[in-house]
């Protein structure tokens, strides 16, 4: 065992990876069920919202068959700070998945506040500098990591500020139900947004916490920010005309 002695990885996480799969899997083919009692027309977001889950239900099966990931060099170990030359499993593939799930949530969201396309992707854009920048750090030795980190806070309060006033305020020109549905995913997405960075802070950026807490710290806000977020957000626009949105 000698190998795998001295890389800090993931004991107890495999079970737990392989069950937000199967919710994700669970979530998406029902939203695609729930899709097909609609109209062809009415079916945006419940497309854009399977898919996200789809991706979502891979990447978790990936992490649970402990694949996915690389090991890194970390300045400290966790356990024994004079102990020196440890690594620390990254899953490279979160990013795969926030990189193609992450413009979609925002689409969700913006598409609801009825934005138009420009707005829409330059934040997509300015969402996947966010990621990038955050799996770089994720790869860097850690005098570099938090440069990157900064780069991607910086994404992310523009993002956040993009939805928490200008989507917000344009919600709102489309009556009441809209604006109520895009407060609710909307503060929702703000709140679960900032925790992301959190976590990163103490697994991929500090070394602070172990590979099992961050499977549960990551996992617990994926569930939240994919299948919760999604069935709040296809539950608020069951009134809602798609036309109206300009859809
Ligand atoms: C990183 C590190 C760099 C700084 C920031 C980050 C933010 C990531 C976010 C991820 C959201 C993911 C979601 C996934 C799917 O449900 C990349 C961790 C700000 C906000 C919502």
């Amino acid at each position: 065992n000698g190998a795998t002695a001295d890389i800090a990885i993931t004991t107890r996480g495999s079970d737990w990876y392989f069950a937000v799969s199967a919710i994700m899997a669970v979530a998406a083919f029902s939203f695609i069920g729930l899709a097909l009692r609609k109209p062809r027309r009415d079916r945006l977001f419940h497309y854009i919202t399977a898919s996200v889950t789809f991706v979502a239900a891979i990447a978790y099966f990936t992490m649970g068959s402990n694949l996915g990931f690389t090991p890194i060099a970390v300045e400290f170990s966790r356990a024994d700070p004079k102990v020196r030359g440890q690594y620390r499993e990254i899953f490279y593939v979160r990013y795969i998945d926030w990189f193609i799930t992450t413009p979609l949530l925002l689409m969700d969201l913006m598409l609801t506040a009825g934005m138009p396309w420009p707005t829409i992707l330059f934040v997509i854009l300015v969402d996947e500098i966010m990621i990038i920048t955050g799996l770089v750090g994720a790869l860097v030795r850690s005098i570099y990591k938090f440069g990157f980190f900064a780069f991607g806070c910086f994404a992310l309060f523009y993002i956040i500020y993009h939805l928490a006033w200008e989507s917000r305020r344009n919600a709102a020109r489309y009556g009441a139900d809209v604006s109520r549905v895009f407060l609710l995913t909307g503060s929702l997405t703000t709140l679960l947004w900032i925790c992301y960075p959190i976590a990163w802070g103490v697994s991929e950026g500090g070394n602070v916490i172990a590979p099992d807490s961050e499977a549960v710290f990551y996992g617990i806000l994926d569930l939240l920010a994919k299948p919760v977020f999604g069935a709040l957000l296809i539950w608020g626009h069951r009134g809602i005309e798609p036309g109206r949105l300009g859809l």
